[in-house]
């Protein structure tokens, strides 16, 4: 026989686009019994924190929304982030989630202890709850290049995910590090009103020339007129994307029809000495595929200079090179990245005293399914390590990621489960899936890129997008130690 119980109650960590995901379906099943902590003044999380020039998705826009929660209105192919934002921000205002967000509240420390999460705060406070969902992202945060002298230049420094939305570059000497998807996109709008751009490239990374096509009042108001469209369109960007997926894991005419587009792209750069200054030596995707029509005509404006000599040292005018040569600049953007799965609660404690970090050092038994962690009960990620982050949509990622929570949530509620912690077994099990599974795809091909996060096997989904959805599609409780 099965108890009734109350609805469990949820910790969210993380008011960015997947905790108010979980939020949302939370609320949509009449679910209130939980509250959502985050460390800044406002929801959005990425969107938020990026506001560099040209910030944009790589994902279409119409794929980069809920999908119960369509956006007629999106600008573009791949929209801006203030666009973005301005959607997670409606959103938030249409479910209220303001009334359920303690905000600049960081979450400290988390241990569970007598079958309960017990969770301290910032403002030194201290919240229970049954299920602590994580929904702090797998890259929030910044990575400042270990450069000699970067402290002692006199100029303005900027992070692109720490932008200063006051900053006037007319009339500037700018540089950029870094030439991954953040680099690429501040790249033109910089161009187009700075003096000079000297773009400092350690790695080349081939482009994916896609137009970033406006959608005019036209299309948007027979988007208003027949949703049928928004959602075609969805699932069109849908299938595309998966094709990409597909294209990572293994060689054949996707992988093949990307590296030609790649190649076509780059034949753009009219000058030979400058093309093959940018030319990449790894394949394309090994990284993570950049889209840009913008790019290559913006390193060809005479106001933009290619830098492909190593940095030497940052010295108080600008940036020395390995040539001898120093870049005298006003403004260093770093366009360096972040430093990957480093999640937004440090201090985790699981059964037995179990520690997140120490769980983590053994890689092959790190995670059950990116979803859940051995050791920790109760306990769930959203978009965790190894989920499809390079071949899916994050949005789907973490709406696959919620529906599982929200089954483990009923059978709490129906009284089946007290607790459920992933077993060793099952998380060693995924860790051996994982390692035989990567020889094939690109990831593994000779490139470094912040995938591998210091692992030995990249942190990425090696198999088809489509999969992550069946194999989480229900929760195989057998794989879970059960208290009930
Ligand atoms: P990425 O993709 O991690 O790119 C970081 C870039 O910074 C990359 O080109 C690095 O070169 C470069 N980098 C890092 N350290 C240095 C030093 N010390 N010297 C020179 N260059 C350096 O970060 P992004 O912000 O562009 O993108 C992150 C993700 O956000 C992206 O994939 C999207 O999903 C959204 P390297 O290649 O290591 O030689």
């Amino acid at each position: 026989m099965t108890r009734s119980h109350s609805t469990p109650s949820v910790g969210i960590i993380g008011a960015g686009m997947s905790g108010m995901l979980m939020a949302i379906k939370l609320l949509q099943q009449g679910k209130r019994n939980f509250t959502i902590f985050e460390r800044a003044k406002k929801v959005g999380g990425v969107w938020r924190e990026n506001r560099y020039p040209g910030v944009a998705c790589d994902v279409a826009s119409f794929s980069y929304c809920y999908e119960f929660e369509p956006n007629t209105e999106w600008s573009r192919r791949f929209s801006g982030g203030a666009e973005i934002q301005a959607y997670f921000e409606g959103i938030a205002k249409k479910y209220q989630l303001d009334d359920y967000t303690q905000f600049e509240t960081t979450v400290t420390a988390a241990r569970f202890t007598d079958e309960r999460w017990q969770i301290e705060t910032s403002s030194g406070e201290q919240h229970n709850f049954d299920v602590l969902v994580d929904a702090t992202g797998p890259l929030n945060e910044k990575f400042y290049p270990d450069i000699p002298g970067l402290e002692n230049f006199q100029g303005t420094t900027l992070h692109t995910a720490d932008w200063d939305d006051d900053y006037d570059l007319n009339g500037k000497r700018v540089g950029i590090i870094g030439s991954g998807s953040s680099g690429v996109q501040a790249t033109w709008p910089i161009a187009q009103q700075a003096t000079q751009l000297d773009v400092f490239i350690r790695t080349p990374q081939w482009v994916m020339p896609t137009p970033n096509t406006e959608y005019g009042p036209l299309a948007k108001q027979l988007k208003r007129k027949v949703p049928l469209l928004g959602w075609l369109t969805r699932k069109f960007y849908d299938w595309v994307g998966e094709q990409f997926g597909r294209a990572a894991l293994a060689d054949g005419w996707r992988r093949k029809l990307v590296a030609w587009a790649c190649e076509h792209n780059l034949k753009q750069v009219k000058d030979a000495e400058l093309r093959e200054k940018l030319r990449p030596q790894e394949q394309a995707m090994c990284k993570r595929m950049i889209v840009s029509d913008s790019y290559y005509k913006a390193l060809q404006q005479d106001n933009v200079s290619v830098e492909r000599s190593a940095i030497t040292q940052i010295e108080a005018d600008g940036v020395r090179t390995a040539d001898g040569e120093l870049h005298p600049l006003d403004l260093l953007v770093l366009a360096t990245g972040f430093r990957p799965n480093v999640w937004g609660v440090k201090d985790i404690t699981g059964v037995d005293g179990a520690k997140l970090e120490d769980i983590w050092q053994d890689e092959g038994s790190r995670n059950y399914q990116s979803i859940a962690v051995p050791g920790l009960s109760n306990f769930f990620m959203l978009i965790g390590p190894n989920s499809p982050i390079t071949n899916l949509s994050l949005i789907d990622i973490a709406d696959i990621g919620v529906d599982y929570v929200l089954q483990c949530l009923d059978k709490i509620e129906a009284g089946e489960i007290k607790t459920m912690t992933p077993k060793k077994s099952a998380a060693e099990k995924f860790g051996s899936d994982l390692a035989g599974s990567f020889d094939d795809t690109i990831w593994v091909s000779g490139c470094s890129s912040w995938y591998f996060d210091g692992s030995t096997l990249p942190q990425t989904w090696p198999w088809a997008p489509s999969y992550y959805r069946e194999k989480l599609k229900t929760p195989t409780l057998t794989d879970f130690h059960i208290t009930s």
